[in-house]
């Protein structure tokens, strides 16, 4: 029987490579997102190349009742979920924290934290039913070391990175696997979200050193999601060669 992934933030980055890599190994899967343009389109493409099911989502993870509603929709056949890649997030402005703007942290927090909780709330009962299941949630290496400018983001995803650890204590029980995948700097639509549609703020983030891609991450996210069922990766961080944390980079500028 085919395997089916729940991926949240799939019209783009991260998300978007990941739900390739999983179609291409014979996954069927439900892509997530606001855009449904996007989606549709995604899934055209997944279905026309590697001759998988997919079915599409659109709703915003910040709203508990469309998260609600979007997975009370699915057909009983597409509820036997096996991995829920708990990815959709974002960074909202680049501020110090005494110049920070409310509605960015709320964004931030509202997206990060909130939405994975919401999501995660409302898969979590189908993947106890199944007696199986894996949960990785995208942290980041901004879990680790908090950086100036940083602030909510990190807070969030600091907030994730205990989530991914409390989720799977909890669900010890359930024997349901919880990995966090924590990349560094990887050049997709994030940075251009962060700074507000600021192009070249966003290319600036990247000079002089190599970001991963999102096609550098979803290997890994594959690797970890299909490992023998005894093993479990709790964490995995990822960087680019000239990143060592989230402060400290060799750029050659
Ligand atoms: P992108 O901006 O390319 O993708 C973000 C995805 O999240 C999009 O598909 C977007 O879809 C979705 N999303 C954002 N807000 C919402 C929302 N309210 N409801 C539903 N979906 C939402 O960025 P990345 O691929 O880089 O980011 C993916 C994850 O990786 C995030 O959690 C990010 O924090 C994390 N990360 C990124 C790093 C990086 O350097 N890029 C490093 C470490 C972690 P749509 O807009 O269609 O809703
Ligand atoms: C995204 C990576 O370094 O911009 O999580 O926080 S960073």
């Amino acid at each position: 029987m085919r395997k089916i992934i729940f991926i949240t933030g799939a019209t783009s980055g991260i998300g978007k490579a990941s739900a390739h890599i999983f179609a291409k190994n014979e996954y069927d899967l439900i892509i997530t997102g606001r855009r449904k343009e996007r989606l549709l389109e995604l899934s055209e493409k997944l279905k026309s190349t590697h001759k998988v099911d997919v079915l599409t989502l659109c709703f915003d993870v910040k709203n508990k009742e469309e998260v609600k509603m979007a997975v009370a929709s699915l057909p009983d056949n597409w509820k036997k979920i096996d991995v829920l890649l708990n990815n959709a997030g974002l960074a909202v402005g680049f501020d110090k924290i005494q110049n920070g703007k409310i509605e960015d942290w709320e964004a931030m927090i509202d997206t990060n934290v909130k939405g994975l909780l919401y999501v995660s709330h409302e898969i979590i009962p189908l993947l106890i039913k199944n007696k199986k299941g894996h949960i990785i949630n995208i942290g980041s290496t901004a879990a680790k070391t908090v950086y100036e400018k940083g602030n909510v983001y990190c807070a969030s995803k600091f907030a994730v990175d205990a989530l991914s650890k409390a989720m799977r204590i909890d669900l010890l029980e359930h024997g349901i696997k919880v990995t966090q995948v924590s990349p560094g700097a990887t050049e997709t639509e994030f940075s251009e979200v962060r700074f507000k549609g600021d192009i070249n703020k966003a290319i600036d983030a990247y000079k002089g050193y190599k970001p991963l891609t999102a096609n550098d991450i979803a290997p890994s996210i594959y690797y970890v999601a299909n490992l023998p069922k005894n093993v479990c990766i709790n964490e995995l961080e990822i960087t680019p060669l000239a990143q060592a944390n989230s402060t400290s980079f060799f750029k050659e500028i």
